[in-house]
């Protein structure tokens, strides 16, 4: 069993798609270890992203997280890190599958719907940062 993080971005709580994307994890049997509607303030989002402090869009990538309300789910399952990106589809939408979540509700880059973490250890950071305390059950 695994658990990752995953963020509904601003874009998807201000497009209604809370609901849909949800669906989803739910339909696939994912279960729901932690769910959170919050607005990130600036210090906590660059420390999400830190890894890409030194990019050009990083400021960019700042202002857009902390930009209005966004959800943080702590997801488990069999495997949840990679199902969760293979659902998500590639970073950019243009480039993802149909029938990701991508693929199938966005079509800009930054403004990309969701996040999810990319391995365990990222996993790992971003659950503390989000549910560092505790998760259910
Ligand atoms: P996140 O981190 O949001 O789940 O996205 P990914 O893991 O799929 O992709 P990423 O870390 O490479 O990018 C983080 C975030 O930055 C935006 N972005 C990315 C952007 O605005 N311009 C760019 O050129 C790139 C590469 C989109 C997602």
């Amino acid at each position: 069993m695994e658990t990752t993080l995953v963020l509904l971005k601003p874009d998807a709580v201000r497009r209604g798609l809370i609901a849909e994307i949800l669906g989803r994890f739910e339909r696939r049997g994912l279960s729901f270890r932690g769910l959170r509607l919050l607005v990130l303030d600036r210090a906590t989002a660059e420390r999400h992203y830190a890894e890409h402090a030194a990019r050009p869009f990083f400021g960019e990538l700042v202002d857009f997280i902390t930009s209005g309300p966004i959800v943080a789910i702590a997801l488990e399952g069999e495997s949840a890190i990679s199902l969760v990106r293979d659902m998500m589809g590639a970073t950019d939408p243009k480039k993802s599958a149909l029938g990701t979540i991508r693929g199938d509700l966005a079509i800009a880059l930054a403004e990309n719907v969701i996040h999810g973490s990319d391995s365990p250890a990222s996993a790992e950071r971003e659950l503390a940062l989000f549910f560092g305390d505790g998760l259910i059950g």
